[in-house]
């Protein structure tokens, strides 16, 4: 049978290839990764364009079957490599899951702007936040700590993918060295420990 293979940037820092990434690895599938030098606008090159009309990654290759948009991905492989899951069994809880995925996606803009993702995984320094990313930040945090009233160890009972997520979002503030509540700080510490995200963050990265 032919492996997975996905596609994702070559600076590998896009939150959203790391999703799928995590995933693939937590499910135990063997894949392969085919990089993608975003600088240079490969995504629009016209292979890459055959295989993912929004010209993004990440996208997921199974056999002749190709997808983008990192949660439909992830969905994908959930329903289809069921073994081990990534979002949780309750429908309900499933359900919350997929809405922090889409509003960690579709809101919290001014954040990605000033906090990109240089910070998390090539330990850039931002400067300080305008208001508006201020603004942001405190609904991040603010809902981050409804989410997590009394500090469990994971968004929904067991780990899923929506906590890896949610801790990039989190580690945008964070390592740049913005004022995160302490017990936030240790979830985002506790996500980026597992297994499946340092293979992502120790991956061989080339100089800006
Ligand atoms: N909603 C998409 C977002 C994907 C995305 O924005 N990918 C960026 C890298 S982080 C990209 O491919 N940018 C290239 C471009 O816009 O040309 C997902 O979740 O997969």
């Amino acid at each position: 049978m032919q492996p997975l293979r996905l596609y994702v940037d070559a600076q590998f820092t896009s939150p959203y290839a790391m999703s799928v990434f995590v995933s693939l690895h937590e499910k135990g599938l063997a894949f392969d990764t085919r990089t993608l030098d975003l600088d240079a606008a490969q995504q629009q090159a016209k292979d890459y364009t055959e295989l993912s009309v929004t010209q993004r990654v990440p996208t997921l290759l199974d056999g002749d079957f190709a997808l983008s948009e990192s949660s439909a991905i992830t969905e994908y492989l959930e329903q289809v490599y069921p073994g081990t899951p990534v979002y949780p069994a309750d429908p309900r809880q499933r359900a919350r899951a997929r809405q922090v995925q889409a509003w960690l996606r579709s809101d919290l803009l001014p954040i990605r702007q000033e906090r990109s993702t240089l910070v998390v995984f090539y330990g850039a320094k931002m400067p300080p936040l305008s208001p508006v990313a201020q603004a942001a930040a405190h609904k991040l945090l603010s809902a981050a700590q409804a989410l997590l009233a009394g500090n469990p160890a994971y968004l929904f009972g067991e780990w899923s993918i929506a906590d890896v997520d949610l801790a990039v979002m989190l580690n945008r503030l964070i390592l740049n060295g913005d004022e995160v509540p302490a017990e936030l700080v240790a979830y985002a510490e506790r996500q980026w420990q597992r297994p499946s995200v340092q293979a992502w963050v120790n991956l061989q990265r080339p100089a800006l």
